[in-house]
């Protein structure tokens, strides 16, 4: 017995010493905690060798202490150096009796050194509200990244993210040991970089909808929409974050993804006149012309410029999701492709991207393309590609010898939604921060086969941002937090299991998050309700919360509700910052699928038709954009009587894309006249607490023009009374 309790209580013990080193995200491939601790006084130093000082300044930004260059060790100091025994971004960490010494293989595994020491102090360091004096454990950790590249790619085209809001969120990221920073700069929605040889390319094109001759999209519609980075900003911004050990690479995305560009300069497209009646009188084209000589001069022009404010070695040209219809259909590009002997339209694309290469060869540049563009196997071996699409596809670039960043949707795609009733898009699937760090299993199949995987990257494109921006919460850190936290340690930990990395998250990382102004996502309460008694809890020890009505207030969960009405409660954990989606039992997100008869006054495609949407199974595609007094109507076979909630779209679920832009909404409750009963919002009606019977609903359309050339119109989503 006493045996048992010994080395349970051993145990426990050995436990309690690796806490710490549990604490840390990205795990450290060392830690050795040490006995006693090492105490950080007011008068201490920052002392820092030769090409350190924008590493002490760092540091003294979360420590408030003076900094100096190094001259000798003193006893209480925080010491900075460089060590030529290790590599680039490989680090170590002593925190000894006297002094704490922190040695990079350069200033980027300095970098590594100071985010790991800042995980051990109290998650205040964050808030750069440090107190003094501080104690820190003793321990030594020796430390490097399993991948070279960590990255993180934000479109701030669809959104705009400001210079602030920028900075803040390269601050998080440096705090995962996220190194490289990928900019998607330019798309169909803005432009979104200063060209001083070209203007207009902001002065217009920065902006969508109003005046602007760039469509309107994703719910700005009337009013003019965007913004932009000046040179001198994005030259600050890329230094700001080069202080943080993080590369910024610009991505101009050519030659689809343009739709911006040719609004601003319609010089750019193909040689013919497009039919404008499926697009409310707009032009859609959104391609580059392959075959005219002025696109790659204005391209120099631009890459010039880029090359410039941007140090990386790499600019990334897209080469996504290009359309070949628009080159058919031009006698210059057909021209070049009988003049190449060009067997397939993708040669175009390939003729361009090769092109568009040379010149950033010219510049001292190498590219970086999205998978589609090196498919074929023409591109140089020098391009890196990010393989977006999906694992297959970057085993197949990975095959032909490219350097491959690994990006795959179902893994990193961090705009896909994390639940079924969550926000964001789901091509890639619906996946939260455990799918992100299964990639570890992935990288580990990988590794047997051949290959140049330099890492992996995490991305979030922002369509849904923008509608999104109202939240009491910010969308872009809940859709990206904890996912980046599992990024993190699936691009730099040699090895990891989730039930450890999930300790590390909510046991010490949440704290941080709150402290880093970071609103991240917390995985839902459980509900169950059993014998009367509705009851909710969690793992994570984050205190939940519940209402009793929508927009309610909202009360402390304690201990189990007794109520025979267990659907009217909604249950979500919380921290300062944190905030899980809504939990309930499940009859309060049970759907019913009456018969419904749908029609509209517009075309739709043979491919979507209408009776997918009224089996209740997918959206049906109208093959033009809705123009005003454009209508869909739904009339249900019966009646419905009381409803609890109703839910009639147009467009993408979560994102007014697709949609009707304008418009009111019509009930009949006796199957003849019609009544009208609210205004769309985002394409949509929400109608609660419905007690008329309602026999049909019509949609009617108001306004021209929803930045694309067709809709969706969704299969209502019906709520029954509980
Ligand atoms: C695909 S990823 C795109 C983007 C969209 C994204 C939405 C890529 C290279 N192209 O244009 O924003 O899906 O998830």
């Amino acid at each position: 017995m006493r045996k048992i309790l010994t080395s349970t209580l051993l145990a426990i013990l050995a436990l309690g010493g690796n806490l710490a080193a549990q604490g840390i995200i990205p795990r450290p491939l060392n830690f050795e905690q040490r006995q006693g601790v090492f105490t950080i006084a007011p008068t201490a130093h920052i002392t820092y060798s030769e090409g350190l000082l924008a590493s002490a300044e760092y540091l003294a930004e979360y420590l408030p202490l003076h900094t100096e260059p190094y001259r000798a060790l003193r006893e209480g100091d925080v010491v900075l150096m460089l060590n030529d025994n290790l590599a680039h971004e490989e680090y170590t960490l002593d925190v000894s009796r006297n002094c704490i010494i922190m040695q990079g293989g350069s200033a980027a595994g300095v970098h590594n050194a100071i985010e790991s020491l800042l995980q051990l102090l109290p998650a205040e360091v964050y808030a750069k509200q440090m107190t003094l004096p501080q104690s820190v454990m003793q321990l030594r950790v020796e430390d490097k990244p399993h991948y070279a590249y960590r990255g993180f790619m934000l479109d701030v085209t669809r959104t705009w993210v400001s210079v602030d809001e920028l900075k803040h969120f390269i601050e998080a990221l440096a705090h995962h040991k996220i190194n490289h920073l990928h900019l998607h700069l330019s798309d169909d929605e803005g432009w979104r970089i200063e060209i001083l040889s070209h203007p207009e390319l902001t002065a217009v094109g920065a902006y969508r909808g109003g005046d602007s001759p760039v469509m309107p999209r994703y719910g700005k519609w009337a009013e003019k929409y965007g913004g932009y980075y000046t040179q001198a900003e994005m030259r600050d911004i890329v230094a700001f974050a080069a202080q943080r050990n993080i590369e910024i690479i610009p991505e101009i995305d050519l030659p689809g993804h343009s739709h911006n560009i040719a609004r601003v300069m319609p010089e750019i497209l193909c040689n013919y006149t497009p039919s404008l009646t499926s697009s409310a009188g707009y032009d859609t084209r959104g391609v580059f012309c392959v075959a005219k000589e002025d696109n790659y001069a204005l391209l120099e022009d631009i890459f010039r410029e880029l090359a410039d404010i941007f140090p990386s070695p790499y600019i990334h040209i897209g080469g996504d999701e290009v359309s070949t219809s628009q080159w058919k259909l031009c006698p210059d590009c057909m021209a070049l492709y009988a003049e190449k002997g060009m067997k397939s339209y993708s040669e175009l694309q390939s003729h361009f991207m090769m092109r568009v290469a040379a010149i950033l060869e010219g510049l001292g540049k190498h590219s970086a393309v999205w998978n589609e563009a090196a498919e074929d196997g023409r591109m140089a071996l020098s391009t890196r590609v990010h393989c977006w699409e999906g694992m297959k596809q970057a085993r197949a670039i990975l095959s032909k010898g490219y350097p491959t960043i690994i990006e795959a949707g179902e893994y990193f795609y961090f705009d896909m939604r994390q639940g079924p009733r969550e926000g964001g898009h789901n091509w890639a699937g619906v996946f939260d921060a455990r799918k992100t760090y299964s990639f570890l299993a992935e990288r580990s199949r990988l590794e047997q086969s051949a290959g140049r995987v330099e890492g992996v990257e995490a991305a979030f494109f922002s369509e849904a941002y923008l509608s999104n921006r109202h939240q009491p919460y910010n969308f872009l850190y809940y859709q990206t937090y904890p996912r980046i936290c599992a990024l993190s340690e699936v691009a730099w930990s040699a090895e990891g299991e989730w039930s450890d990395f999930y300790a590390r998250l909510t046991q010490s990382h949440y704290q941080r998050m709150d402290q880093m102004g970071i609103s991240f996502r917390i995985y839902p309460p459980k509900v169950n309700y059993q014998d009367g008694q509705l009851s909710a809890t969690n793992d994570d020890s984050t205190p939940i919360y519940y209402t009793t009505h929508p927009g309610g207030e909202e009360h402390l969960y304690t201990e189990p509700i007794l109520t025979p009405k267990p659907y009217l409660y909604a249950f979500r954990s919380r921290t300062e910052l944190g905030l899980s989606p809504e939990a309930g039992v499940p009859e309060r997100f049970a759907t019913s699928r009456p018969k419904v008869h749908i029609t509209t006054s517009l075309p739709v495609s043979e491919k979507a038709p209408l009776n997918k949407a009224e089996s209740y199974t997918t959206p049906a595609r109208t093959t033009r954009a809705a123009k005003e007094g454009d209508w869909v109507l739904y009339r249900f076979e019966k009646p419905l009587s009381k409803t609890r909630r109703m839910e009639f779209h147009t467009g993408t679920p979560n994102m007014p894309r697709f949609v009707f832009r304008e418009g009111y909404v019509e009930a009949s409750h006796d199957g003849e006249k019609f009544q009208r009963v609210g205004e769309l919002k985002d394409g949509g009606i929400i109608l609660e607490n419905y007690n008329l019977p309602l026999h049909a609903l019509r949609i009617v359309c108001t306004g021209d023009a929803n930045g694309a050339s067709y809709c969706l119109i969704q299969p209502p989503m019906l709520l029954p009374e509980l």
